[in-house]
């Protein structure tokens, strides 16, 4: 089995969003009156937005009817987008640029997969709008991670077959979804203890390319 392409989860792999996403459902929280602590907040990496609101709204013992749930989800995005207007290519994550450029001179193919709607705002403000070849966000997709949906069709996209990719993914739903869809997996983050992955690291500066490709 030969890795020939590489699918990059976006937030919390390339650049760490996850800070905002927990501060802006934060705040909708509370202005909510909602419950909604750290610990919930880990069950939302890698989850669609409406996802992650249902994850919220759990424990509420109000019922919120479909449009009153997508004014919601609005809201925590404006929070969001407040808090994302400040990204710059200095947030991209350690060894994450040295990675890409050893990889394009092994010249591995490249794709994003993301469950973000506002991925493609994200690599706009760090710099990397035209790094990758194959995008493909939640705006692209009907079922988010964990189902495999979004690697898939980034893999069919690049034209490589899922079991020559390898996923590198921060949340438990992303190592989920890979693994779904028969591809490696290299967890980082919050996913370098998941004992699933194929492979595991902190971040990729830890990361020892040359015993994972070959
Ligand atoms: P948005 P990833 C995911 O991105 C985040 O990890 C997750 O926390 C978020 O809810 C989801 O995107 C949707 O984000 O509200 O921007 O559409 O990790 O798959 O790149
Ligand atoms: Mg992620």
């Amino acid at each position: 089995m030969k890795l020939v392409a590489v699918i990059f989860d976006l937030d919390g792999v390339i650049v760490s969003t996850d800070e905002f996403h927990y501060l802006a459902w934060k705040q909708l929280a509370e202005e909510e009156a909602l419950f909604f602590d750290y610990q919930m907040n880990q069950r939302l990496l890698g989850v669609s937005r409406m996802e992650s609101l249902a994850i919220i709204l759990e424990n509420s013992s109000k019922e919120y009817s479909f449009t009153e749930k997508e004014a919601l989800a609005q809201r925590k995005n404006q929070y969001y987008k407040r808090l994302i207007e400040r990204l710059s290519p200095r947030d991209i994550l350690p060894g994450v640029n040295a990675f890409l450029a050893k990889l394009r001179k092994q010249g591995m193919k490249m794709a994003i997969g993301s469950s973000s709607k506002n991925c493609p705002l994200i690599l706009e403000k760090i710099g990397l709008a035209d790094a990758f070849p194959v995008v493909v966000d939640g705006n692209q997709i009907t079922n988010s991670k964990p189902d495999p949906e979004v690697f898939l069709t980034a893999a069919a996209r690049l034209a490589i077959a899922p079991e020559n990719c390898l996923v590198i993914e921060d949340a438990k739903a992303g190592v989920t979804a890979a693994l779904a869809g028969n591809m490696k997996v290299l967890g980082v983050g919050a996913a370098a203890t998941d004992e699933r992955a194929t492979w595991r690291a902190a971040d990729l500066t830890e990361v020892d390319l040359q015993s994972i490709i070959f």
